[in-house]
């Protein structure tokens, strides 16, 4: 620890006491959790993030598990929600296979989600944000974006011990463990809570910032996915240092609207704020296509994409939802909405890729759509979706999907469905 230490603010994380030393380990307590960033009487936007979730819970209350490899996840998806951090060490993570999760780690306890449990401690955990700012963002169910500038006169503290004191206080009253990231904007908040887990606590200061993406993948700005990572890669990009030496305009021209975020991201230039525009009334995801598209089969290879991502954001915020909702837009941009109502609420793609098929085609007729985009409304808890007896195990479900793209293939020829029955394929490919 150079000498200078001493003079950057600090605190230990364990019993708090400010550290006027550049010592290893806090000098009340003994811990070597201890923080200290030139910045950290400053910084007021936090992301905090529970640690390996569902798993957590589970071990909370069954104390048996406390050092086994834990993997929930299995039910209707034979897939991994999550594991815990022993099993991760064995190379366990959320949406593995099951059969591989298990080839990877066979000493692993496997455990059915219960999300009923996970929701009632995301309530727990969000109450006691509540507590220490009303800016409060819930991105999912165990994350949100917490905005504590102006909050020191309530908690005669900065907002940094807050957050630790919060932290310390969910392990002692919740049961499980946060992370937690400082910074002084949302996509830097958001990327310092990773850097540490478990029981993280990093800081990403103003200024720090430009140096710290310099080094980064490009993968790690909000949006940039694994498609988008392929463009750039295909031009030369791979680090956000080498957006940092491009100029806005070019960008824009390369990557359009993205190209901009690319340009501010990069330098740690983020004003979004932390809004808490009250609950989601819907989730959806919907995509705009290169080129114009009336071909059935892709239509469907895209809603297929669609429904997956629109399950995968229901299960990480506990939602369920009981209206399947269809959007389409045609290449002269008219708008197309379509309606179904379920028996009941869901969370599983198949179900509202089932549901979307069957709104879709009767709008495929030929016409040119240069967007399609698939969702739910009537939002509810996720305890009553999906009841067993009213969702088809998986063979009749692929049974279903097949026979609405027979449907579709008698209408348009066989040729026109090929690559839409390929979703068959994949399936059976899990
Ligand atoms: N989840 C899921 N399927 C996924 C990813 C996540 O069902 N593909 C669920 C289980 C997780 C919870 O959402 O416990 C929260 O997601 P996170 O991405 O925050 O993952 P964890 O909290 O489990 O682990 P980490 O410590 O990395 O945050
Ligand atoms: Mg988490």
């Amino acid at each position: 620890m150079p000498d200078s230490a001493a003079s950057i603010p600090g605190f230990c994380r364990d019993c708090l006491k400010e550290q006027t030393s550049g010592a290893r380990r806090c000098l009340a307590c003994g811990s070597p959790r201890l923080l200290r960033h030139p910045e950290l009487r400053s910084l007021s936007l936090a992301h905090i993030d529970c640690d390996a979730f569902y798993a957590s819970v589970e071990k909370r209350d069954n104390p048996e598990l406390a050092d086994k490899p834990v993997i929930i996840g299995g039910g209707k998806r034979g897939v991994v929600s999550t594991a815990c951090y022993i099993a991760r060490i064995n190379g366990v993570r959320s949406a593995m296979p099951m059969f591989k999760a298990l080839e990877a780690c066979p000493q692993a306890v496997v455990i059915k989600p219960d999300m009923e449990k996970y929701s009632r401690v995301t309530r727990e955990v969000r109450a006691m944000m509540l507590e220490l700012t009303p800016l409060v963002q819930p991105l999912s169910i165990d994350e949100a974006f917490l905005d504590l500038s102006g909050t020191e006169r309530l908690h005669h503290d900065a907002p940094a011990r807050t957050l630790a004191r919060f932290a310390r206080r969910i392990e002692q009253e919740v049961g499980i463990t946060v992370s937690v990231g400082l910074s002084y904007c949302k996509f830097l908040a958001k990327v310092a809570s990773d850097l540490q887990k478990p029981r993280g606590f990093s800081v990403i200061g103003q200024a720090e910032a430009v140096d710290f993406l310099k080094e980064r993948p490009v993968t790690l700005i909000w949006g940039v996915g694994k498609g988008f990572a392929t463009t750039l890669e295909r031009d030369g990009i791979r680090t956000i240092g080498q957006l940092q030496t491009m100029e806005e305009a070019d960008l824009m021209r390369r990557y359009g609207t993205m190209g901009q975020r690319l340009y501010r991201l990069s330098r740690g230039l983020d004003e979004r704020t932390v809004e808490t525009n009250g609950e989601a009334k819907s989730v959806s995801s919907e995509t705009t296509f290169n080129a114009d598209i009336s071909r059935p089969e892709e239509l469907i290879a895209h809603l297929r994409r669609l429904s997956e991502q629109v399950a995968l954001r229901l299960r990480k915020s506990a939602l369920a939802g009981q209206t399947v909702v269809l959007k389409l837009k045609t290449a002269d941009f008219k708008s197309r909405t379509r309606n179904r109502r379920l028996d009941s609420p869901t969370r599983l793609a198949d179900r509202i890729f089932r549901t979307g098929l069957r709104l879709l085609e009767k709008e495929v007729d030929g016409t040119k759509y240069r967007l399609i985009g698939i969702g739910v409304s009537d939002l509810s808890d996720p305890a009553r979706a999906d009841p067993p007896d009213l969702v088809d195990p998986l063979a009749t479900r692929r049974a279903a999907a097949e026979d609405a793209i027979n449907k579709l293939r008698d209408k348009f020829g066989k040729t026109s469905v090929e690559t839409g029955y390929t979703f068959g394929h994949r399936r059976r490919d899990r």
